[in-house]
């Protein structure tokens, strides 16, 4: 599946080759993630692309956020996909399948799924708006953004946070964007359901685009797509659901994103003169909450909490470090977390050693270098852990994360992700990737 692509050598190339992905990506009003394997607007996507296209090209940055807000529901969700009408690509699942058609609630002029993902738009647009190059003339479009993702955040402090901890679930792997974790088998081996009876026909597009090892189980996806079933039959966020609904979990990355937009929203309220105490107090709550509930004190990292079971789940990922983020952990915190990145669960050994930094740590049983999200590095997650360690004063290690991400990237190409270790160094899933272009952009953007 690798290709060495003729060797960009000077950051300079380097960026021309990512905006020339973006642009092959364009569709009109949104960038889709991959040429193939993913032909639709996702979520966070948008919003990692739109940085690779702020500096020159403000206006298809913000077109990118305008679009994807097209699909808000009325309760303030932010869909997963907004799929695009006029691009017929090989997507499962598809609109149909999601069955959200005449939902009310729910835009009549767009197609979406009915979950939502993680909340990165209050700090894309702080982004953003340093990267205006009139704060003026991009006014209105921030206004009228900020009422938008305060509605998102309402949605998730109250239709995803029963007990109102500051701690929003997520109801479907999919929502976290790191679909495929051994966290969710974990939780998943709690769940009883029988593949032969409770999981509707259905078939598989990415593979027709990606290797099978490279991509999600068979038992992954008829989870996953158990699950859409069940939500689907109930006609989506209808807040009695969640009473016996299986899958809601609190996962720390999620929440580490959202309580990083609370601080980057009360940047820019301030900046629009609106009130910003709803803001602090989720963004004091959340840190809190991060603490109490999702610490795991033996082994110095954030873990999962499933809200059914009552119970923290004990793996460890990437994204357990990332509320360095958002500014939750103390100072003691923040060492055992970068002692971790810096240990052999995540750099190997000087025989073996990785780039940085594996989405779960490698000695998890679940670990698998090249299938997705269950070990491999993706640019996205080295670009939040990049400013979260710069946050926390690290910025050598920093450093090293972004200097391994650009060199995956010269060697390899735009994929989607990367072989961990060293000596097997590749990239998988599909090439030509977004969101790793866009944050090469961003990363190297005088
Ligand atoms: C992957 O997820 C989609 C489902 O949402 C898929 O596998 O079909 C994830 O990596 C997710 O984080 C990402 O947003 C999406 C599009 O890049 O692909």
């Amino acid at each position: 599946m690798n290709h060495r692509f003729s060797e960009p050598s000077s950051d300079t190339e380097l960026v021309t080759e990512a905006r020339r992905v973006l642009q092959n990506n364009l569709l009109g009003t949104f960038t889709k993630p991959a040429p193939s394997l993913y032909p639709h607007q996702w979520n966070w996507d948008a919003g990692f692309i739109a940085l690779g296209w702020a500096p020159t090209n403000f206006k298809q940055a913000c077109s990118e956020i305008t679009a994807l807000f097209r699909g808000q529901w009325s309760n303030g969700m932010v869909p997963q996909i907004v799929f695009s009408v006029k691009n017929v690509g090989k997507y499962f699942p598809g609109y149909r399948f999601w069955e959200t058609q005449g939902l009310p609630g729910k835009p009549r002029n767009t197609r979406t799924s009915g979950l939502t993902m993680p909340a990165v738009h209050g700090f894309i647009l702080q982004r953003l708006l340093e990267q205006a190059p009139d704060t003026r003339a991009a006014r209105p479009f921030f206004r009228r953004m900020f009422d938008r993702v305060m509605l998102l955040h309402n949605y998730l402090y109250t239709l995803r946070d029963p007990h109102k901890e500051g701690l929003a679930f997520v109801c479907h792997p999919w929502e976290s964007g790191m679909d495929n974790l051994p966290t969710w088998e974990t939780v998943f081996e709690t769940i009883r359901f029988d593949p032969e009876k409770d999981v509707p026909p259905y078939e598989r597009m990415d593979l027709l685009h990606v290797d099978a090892p490279f991509r999600p189980r068979k038992e992954s996806y008829d989870r996953y797509i158990y699950l859409v079933d069940l939500l689907r039959k109930s006609r989506y966020q209808k807040p009695e659901l969640w009473g016996d609904y299986p899958f809601q979990v609190q996962e720390p990355m999620f929440n580490a994103i959202l309580s990083h937009s609370n601080e980057a929203m009360m940047e820019l309220g301030t900046w629009l003169g609106k009130d910003t105490g709803q803001l602090q107090e989720w963004y004091d709550q959340t840190n809190k909450s991060l603490n109490d509930k999702l610490w795991d004190e033996q082994r110095g990292v954030y873990v999962s909490y499933d809200l059914v079971q009552q119970k923290q789940v004990p793996v460890v990922t990437a994204g357990g470090i990332l509320p360095l983020l958002c500014g939750a952990p103390n100072e003691k915190q923040a060492e055992r977390l970068a002692a971790l990145i810096q240990s052999p669960k995540f750099c190997g050994s000087p025989e073996n050693p990785t780039w940085l930094c594996a989405s779960t740590a490698l000695d998890e049983p679940g670990f698998d270098p090249c299938r997705y999200w269950r070990g491999p590095v993706w640019i996205n997650m080295n670009w939040m852990l990049y400013h979260a360690l710069l946050r926390y004063g690290r910025p050598a290690l920093a450093a090293r994360l972004r200097d391994d991400s650009l060199e995956l990237v010269r060697r390899h190409g735009f994929w989607e992700y990367y072989n961990p270790w060293k000596k097997d160094s590749g990239g998988y899933g599909s090439d030509r990737f977004s969101w790793t272009a866009a944050l090469v952009v961003d990363w190297l953007r005088k």
